[in-house]
C-alpha cells in the first residue's frame, strides 16, 4: 500500500477533518489510491450510522440540524452526510444565523459533507457505502446520513445504516397503505415530522397499529412525533436512536444482514461497471432493425 494512503488513513483516524475531506474526495472521484484506501479500512464495529430517509421536503435536514445541535450540546462528535439535497435549504442556512453557522463549521465536533448523486461513478449506493465507511474511521459518536427516499433509495439506505429512520409527514396518511410493505421492513424508527399540522395524530395512530401488527410479539418499531422547526420531540428522537444503536444483541444479528446487503451492492456495481444505459440504448438502436435482433441474445452479450 502506498505510504501516502497509509498516512491519510492514520490522519483520518486521528481526527483530521482535512484528511477526511481528502479521503472522501479520493473515493468520490475514484482518484488514484481509491481502492487501496478502501481495502485498508480496518473493520470498524461501532454502531453509529443513522440513516434518515423520507419523501422530499419532509423536514429531514431540519431534523438532522436539530439532532446535530442536541448532540453537540452534549459534547458528542457528529458527522453529517447529505446525499443530493433537493431543497434549497442547506445545513448552513438551517443552522441559523451566520455566527451560529460559523460556530458549526469551525466546531471540532461537527463535520458536514454534501454529496451529489448525479455524476457519481459506479452508482450512488456504492458511493454512499464507500464514503460512509471512510467517515466511520473518523471516530464520530454519531454519523447522520440524509437521503431523499424515492422508492428504491429507502431500501438502499437501510443496507448501510445501523439505524434507519423513516420520516413521514401528516399528509402521508393516505399513501401509507401503499408504502406499507417497503417501509415497514426497513424502518427502525418512524418519525412523523411537521406534527404541528392536522392529521398528525391520525397518521400516528395508524402507524402505531401497523408497527404493532408487524412486531408479532417482538418490540414494536417506535413511532415518534416531532416539530423539527421548533425542536419539539428532538430529545425523545435522540434517545430512541441511541437506544437502538446501543442494543448490542440486535446489532449483532443485524450486522451480518447489513454486511450482506452492502457486499451485494458492491458486487452489483462492480459487475455493472462497463455497462451504461446510454451505450446500451445506442447498441439497441443500431441493431434493432437488423435481421435476427433478439433482446435475450443482446443481454447475454453484456452478461
Ligand atoms: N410546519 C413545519 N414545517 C417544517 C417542519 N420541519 C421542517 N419544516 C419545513 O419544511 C421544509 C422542508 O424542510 P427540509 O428540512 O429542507 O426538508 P428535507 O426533507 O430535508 O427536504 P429535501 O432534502 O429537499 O428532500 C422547510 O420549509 C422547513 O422549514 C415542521 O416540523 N413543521
Ligand atoms: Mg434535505
Amino acid at each position: 500500500m502506498p505510504d501516502k494512503i497509509t498516512q491519510l488513513l492514520e490522519d483520518i483516524q486521528a481526527g483530521s477533518y482535512k484528511a477526511l475531506a481528502r479521503g472522501i474526495t479520493i473515493v468520490e472521484n475514484e482518484i488514484a489510491g481509491y481502492e487501496e484506501l478502501l481495502q485498508s479500512l480496518p473493520n470498524n464495529t461501532t454502531n453509529n450510522v443513522v440513516g434518515i430517509t423520507g419523501p422530499p421536503g419532509a423536514g429531514k435536514s431540519t431534523l438532522v440540524s436539530a439532532l446535530l445541535q442536541f448532540w453537540t450540546s452534549q459534547n458528542k462528535k457528529v458527522a453529517v452526510i447529505a446525499v443530493d439535497p433537493s431543497s434549497p435549504f442547506n445545513y448552513g442556512a438551517l443552522l441559523g444565523d451566520r455566527i451560529r453557522m460559523n460556530e458549526f463549521y469551525n466546531n471540532e465536533n461537527v463535520y458536514i459533507r454534501s454529496l451529489a448523486s448525479r455524476g457519481a461513478l459506479g452508482g450512488l449506493s456504492k458511493k454512499i457505502i464507500e464514503i460512509t465507511d471512510v467517515v466511520r474511521q473518523g471516530m464520530f459518536d454519531i454519523i447522520l446520513v440524509e437521503t431523499v427516499g424515492v422508492g428504491q433509495s429507502e431500501v438502499e439506505i437501510a443496507g448501510l445504516a445501523d439505524c434507519t429512520i423513516v420520516t413521514l409527514v401528516p399528509e402521508a396518511g393516505d399513501e401509507i397503505q401503499t408504502l406499507k410493505a417497503g417501509i415497514m421492513e426497513i424502518a427502525d424508527i418512524f418519525i412523523i415530522n411537521k406534527a404541528d399540522r392536522d392529521a398528525a395524530d391520525a397518521l400516528y395512530a395508524n402507524l402505531r397499529i401497523m408497527a404493532h401488527e408487524r412486531a408479532n410479539g417482538d418490540k414494536d418499531t417506535p413511532v415518534l412525533k416531532t416539530i423539527a422547526t421548533k425542536k419539539d420531540g428532538i430529545e425523545e428522537a435522540a434517545t430512541a436512536i441511541e437506544s437502538h444503536l446501543n442494543n448490542s444483541e440486535r446489532a449483532t444479528t443485524k450486522r451480518v444482514q447489513l454486511l450482506t446487503e452492502k457486499c451485494w451492492h458492491l458486487i452489483q456495481s462492480a459487475r455493472m461497471k462497463d455497462i451504461d444505459k446510454q451505450g446500451l440504448k445506442q447498441e439497441i438502436s443500431n441493431t434493432l432493425d437488423q435481421q435476427g435482433f433478439n433482446i435475450y441474445l443482446l443481454a447475454k452479450k453484456f452478461s
